[in-house]
């Protein structure tokens, strides 16, 4: 059983993507960072970044003490490799390098540069930094590109078959009109992402805390918490 902390954001719904296509059991702890929860101690023992996701796995392989795991990229290989599922076996050397490639390239490119163009174009209300909004947005424009001509020829992103790779670009490829991307710009990954899109896996994924999801306003504190001094200085 697992033990999923999470809250309906992108980076939270890599993983409830993930492990709903694996079919795992799992407990939900919502982690509701708007209000802080983020930063509490009991959450900061299982992510000292204070970042959702964090998952707790209660039968480990090993069969010792429960894992605790952090950070999504490693959330998504642990898990995978437990399931032997969506990640290719270390002895396929060419095809796990390949969807590890894809999975960086979303945790060091895609997903920080995306955050980054939400921030400036909606946080922070866009048009009082303009640096910042066409410095992400174009970036954001390159990197989908980039996915653009890989997806040309390859069925996803880690070659013929599905992966880690595809679940964790998805979430944030969902939202591209937030970073200023218009996906009938970019015909391979809007193929790729339709086809996501169907899967009953992705789709049971996204239904995770649905319910908390949408475009309430931002309150001061809220604001205060993601984006001011709040997330730099806690008590
Ligand atoms: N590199 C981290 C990023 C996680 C992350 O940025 N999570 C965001 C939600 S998408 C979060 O917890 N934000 C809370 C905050 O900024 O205080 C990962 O991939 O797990």
């Amino acid at each position: 059983m697992i033990t999923q902390y999470t809250w309906p954001t992108p980076n939270g719904h890599k993983i409830s993507i993930l492990i709903a296509e694996l079919g795992l059991e799992n407990r939900v702890v919502a982690v509701d960072i708007n209000t802080g929860d983020q930063f509490d101690p009991d959450f900061l023992k299982l992510s000292p970044n204070n970042r959702i996701p964090a998952i707790v796995d209660h039968d480990p392989a090993d069969g010792g003490d429960p894992v605790m795991v952090f950070e999504t990229g490693a959330i998504m290989i642990y898990l995978a490799e437990k399931a032997e599922k969506f990640l290719p076996d270390p002895k396929d050397t060419r095809g796990r390098t390949t969807v590890m490639e894809w999975l960086m390239w979303q945790m060091g490119g895609l997903g920080p540069m995306a955050g980054q163009a939400h921030h400036f174009r909606q946080a922070m209300g866009g048009e009082d930094v303009p640096y910042g909004v066409e410095r992400y947005s174009k970036e954001v424009r390159r990197l989908y590109g980039v996915m653009d001509r890989r997806l040309a020829e390859n069925t996803w992103l880690g070659g013929g078959d599905y992966s880690i790779a595809d679940m964790a670009c998805w979430p944030w490829a969902r939202p591209s009109r937030r970073q200023g991307v218009d996906k009938a710009d970019f015909p391979h990954v809007k193929r790729w992402f339709d086809e996501m899109s169907a899967r009953p896996g992705v789709q049971a994924g996204m239904e995770l805390l649905a319910e908390q999801r949408g475009s309430k306003s931002m309150s001061d504190e809220t604001r205060d918490l993601l984006f001011g001094e709040g997330q730099f200085e806690r008590d």
